[in-house]
């Protein structure tokens, strides 16, 4: 409807390390909910097409060096830079799917021994999702999985530390699922938990900003 009056669309946010069947799922969710009739696209952060993206991109393949606070910044900066549209497309009842947000940016910065605390602040303000999905894989098993080890941070290593920093912001409201099950029951589990919340925004669930 557009008109603000409680047709919104939700804001849903998955989360997890890398490997872990965010990506497919995300687009499992898409297809669902435009088959169910909803209006939903599907967004991931970093958002490599921007002039704050490429300089990502450009870190994240090693093609440059950077100060850790720097690309901190960097990646919150590339979420700010989406907000406005963020907004106008959920008051204008579109569903919103992100694959990563402000919680990667946390974790994967506070797992160098950044601090937390100052990690959170840039994202003060950005929209807060409805919904968080954390795909919960064990570090040793996401490594096996294809396609592992391409990017700077994809290193066994280093995403034990995420997964431990993943624990330290996860709260309550957080959907957990076991990303070890088949992409069928993974989906199948996340498509309900989605659901009710789109229903709830389209009842007029108000929406909020960062951090809760
Ligand atoms: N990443 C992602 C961050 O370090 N900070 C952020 O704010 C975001 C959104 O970038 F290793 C990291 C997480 C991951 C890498 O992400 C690229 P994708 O999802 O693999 O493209
Ligand atoms: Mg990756």
């Amino acid at each position: 409807r557009g008109d603000g009056y409680g047709s919104r669309g939700a804001l849903i946010v998955l989360e997890g390390l890398d490997r872990s069947g965010k990506s497919s799922q995300c687009r499992m969710l898409l297809s669902y909910l435009e088959g169910l009739g909803h209006s939903a696209e599907l967004w991931r952060f970093p958002d490599r097409s921007t002039s704050v993206g490429k300089m990502i991109n450009e870190y994240l393949s090693d093609k440059s060096q950077l100060d850790d606070h720097t690309i901190h910044l960097l990646f919150s900066a590339n979420r700010w830079e989406k907000r406005s549209l963020m907004e106008t497309k959920l008051k204008m009842g579109t569903t919103l799917i992100i694959d990563r947000y402000s919680y990667s940016g946390v974790v994967f910065s506070s797992a160098k021994g950044l601090d937390f605390e100052w990690c959170k602040t840039p994202e003060i303000g950005l929209l807060a999702p409805d919904l968080v999905v954390y795909l919960d894989i064990l570090p040793e098993k996401a490594a096996e999985r294809a396609g592992y080890g391409g990017e700077r941070y994809e290193q066994l290593e280093f995403q034990k530390k995420v997964s431990q920093c993943y624990k330290l912001l996860s709260d309550f409201s957080w959907e957990i699922i076991d990303a070890c099950q088949s992409m069928e029951d993974v989906g199948k589990q996340i498509k309900e938990i989605v659901l009710d919340q789109v229903m709830a925004c389209k009842k007029g669930k108000p929406l909020s900003n960062l951090w809760p």
